[in-house]
């Protein structure tokens, strides 16, 4: 996947906007492409929806945000990157393959059909970008939690990173990669995943916002130092959400 150099600066124009941002008030939750001001004030209002809506949800005591109804699921997903949807070059599946590193027993590659023969769980939850914007979205595909078990990661290690095809990278703790709504995402909507959503594999974190679900994953890593992220190493922070 190549992004122009034109584009590269966009990215780093905002990114120092962002940082600027982050020092404000926004410090706790902020994420991507916030660049002008009615950004901001859009990002403001998702963050505050996000604090009404989702955050009570998350907060209670099983930590689980709200699921909806199959009604109430968007037609049309939302797409966003740090670059627009008509350059993502697809994965080939024949030749794609899910490396493993780090603290992890059987570190053998996967294949898209292993992946797809693991038991799968739906999740219909919302996703949050603070840019402004949410959609209730469908997403199938096993539990991280069920993967990183089965290959004998190393449950007692603090994070767990990802690393995309589109040079994308992103970071969890531990528990939010065992978290019962952290899906290794294959299927939205009952159809295969498409292509500028993610193929062949996505990570949907319920419970953080859009930016820590990492698409076109390429390798999982467990590790006791903590990973970096595209946005946070952009000013944005690390943790948001719970
Ligand atoms: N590989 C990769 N994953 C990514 C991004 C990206 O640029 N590259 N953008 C993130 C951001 S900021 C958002 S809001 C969501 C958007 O996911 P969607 O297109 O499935 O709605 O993907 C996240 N995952
Ligand atoms: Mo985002």
């Amino acid at each position: 996947m190549s992004v122009d150099k034109g584009l590269r600066t966009e990215v780093a124009r905002r990114a120092i906007l962002g940082r600027g941002l982050s020092l404000g008030a926004l410090t706790m939750l902020t994420g991507c492409d916030i660049s002008d001001n009615k950004s901001v004030q859009a990002a403001l209002h998702s963050v505050s929806r996000w604090n009404d809506e989702v955050q009570a949800a998350l907060f209670s005591k099983q930590r689980l945000a709200k699921e909806y109804a199959a009604d109430e699921v968007a037609k049309t997903f939302r797409y966003n990157a740090y670059y627009p949807a008509n350059i993502v070059s697809p994965i080939d599946p024949t030749t794609y393959r899910l490396g493993l590193a780090g603290r992890i027993t059987d570190k053998r590659p996967w294949t898209v059909a292993q992946l797809q023969a693991m038991t799968r769980h739906t999740q219909r939850t919302r996703h949050v970008c603070v840019e402004g914007w949410s959609y209730v979205g469908e997403w199938t595909g096993p539990r991280l939690s069920e993967f990183l078990h089965r290959v004998g990661a190393d449950l007692t290690a603090k994070y767990v990173g990802f690393e995309c095809a589109d040079g994308y990278y992103e970071g969890m703790d531990m528990p939010t990669a065992l978290h019962p709504q952290t899906f290794m995402v294959m299927s939205i909507r009952d159809k295969t995943l498409p292509d500028r959503y993610g193929f062949p594999l996505k990570i949907r974190v319920a419970t953080k916002l859009g930016f820590k679900n990492p698409k076109w994953v390429t390798a999982i890593w467990v590790t006791n130092d903590r990973p970096r992220g595209f946005w946070p190493d952009r000013g944005y922070n690390w943790f948001s959400g719970i």
